[in-house]
């Protein structure tokens, strides 16, 4: 019989996930990515499984059997992936899975904000209901108004969607490629990012982070949003130049905003925490019981196809396989 591999696990794995594992392979399992070199330091490491760790040339040089790391999420920023090319580890991901559930997150963020749902429950609670409810108190419409997506991917087309079939959105994007099917299948309209800031009620940022994306909507861009509009940031948090967000939001240059992510994760005692125009909540875009199961599941199908010799079902850099 031959030798089991061994596999690394960090973060989100069910027992029986870990057990469906072991029948293969050697399972060690982390408390925290802190651990990471003193298991690379253990001995031979085939496979890494996990989410939530910043894995490059640092945390990976004494890593020299590795074979593949099977990420348990869509977005792959955390990783250094030319030195993982250099090194021909293979980065397996989960998308599809959790496209649904972020795009249900996008629309709680926008109707959340647009409500004002945060600070009338606390309001409520504060035992006001008797006292006025005024003007000063009201959200605005989300049906029939005009959304912007900016990134018209699968979670952003699921969004789209959403707006354009649920709300009755009239739906503008902005992307690498015009996406002439989505545009026949939502009536939606192609806008450089500019057109689309300035005429969107409702700006969706939904792209994947890259030296491209970093920082694309600063103090410029919150500038071209019209005063009444809401930003939802479902991405990544670097995507949004967050000192230029607080300020349009304490300024009211714009109404509003939904986060789910943050330039710096995890966040503490942020400027953000003082605004009561703002919904954050900590990156819980795929974040329910069904979908974590699903994206843990397809990792591990992952890690074996790659670890057992056949090609895993979503690899970022198949040619690594190929080479
Ligand atoms: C992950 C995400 O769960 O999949 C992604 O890219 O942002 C989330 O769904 C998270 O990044 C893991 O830490």
């Amino acid at each position: 019989m031959p030798m089991k591999k061994n596999v690394v696990v960090f973060n989100r794995l069910a027992p029986d996930l870990v057990e469906r594992l072991a029948k293969h392979f050697n399972v060690v399992q982390l408390a925290s990515a802190a651990e990471l070199p003193d298991a690379l330091a253990a001995g031979p490491v085939h496979g890494l499984i996990g989410a939530g760790w910043q894995l490059g040339r640092t945390q990976l040089a004494a890593a020299t059997d590795l074979e593949v790391v099977s990420s348990i999420s869509v977005g792959y920023d955390n990783y250094d992936l030319d030195y993982l090319n250099e090194r021909g580890i293979l980065l397996t991901n989960t998308p599809d899975v959790l496209t649904e559930t972020t795009a249900d997150l996008a629309m709680t963020l926008m109707l959340t904000a647009a409500r004002r749902i945060v600070e009338l429950d606390g309001w409520l609670r504060a035992g006001n209901w008797r006292a006025a409810l005024g003007q000063d108190h009201f959200g605005c419409d989300v049906h029939g108004k005009t959304l912007g997506i900016i990134g018209l991917g699968n979670i952003g087309a699921a969004i789209a969607r959403r707006g354009r079939f649920g709300f009755g959105m009239r739906v503008l994007y902005t992307s690498n490629n015009r996406k002439p099917e989505l545009e026949q299948e939502l009536g939606a309209d192609f806008r450089d990012l500019d057109g689309l800031l300035g005429e969107s009620d409702f700006v969706c940022v939904v792209v994947p982070l890259s030296e491209r994306t970093h920082k694309l909507i600063g103090q410029r861009e919150l500038g071209l949003m019209k005063s009444s509009a809401i930003l939802v940031n479902v991405a990544r948090g670097q995507v949004v130049d967050e000192v230029a967000l607080v300020e349009a939001l304490r300024e009211r240059q714009i109404r509003a905003a939904g986060l789910d992510v943050y330039e710096q994760e995890p966040l503490s005692d942020s400027p953000l925490f003082g605004l009561n125009n703002l919904v954050c909540v900590p990156h819980i875009g795929s974040a329910t019981h069904e979908t974590r199961r699903a994206m843990a599941e397809l990792a591990v199908q992952n890690l074996e196809s790659a670890l057992l010799g056949d090609p895993p079902l979503h690899m970022v850099n198949p040619q690594v396989k190929a080479g």
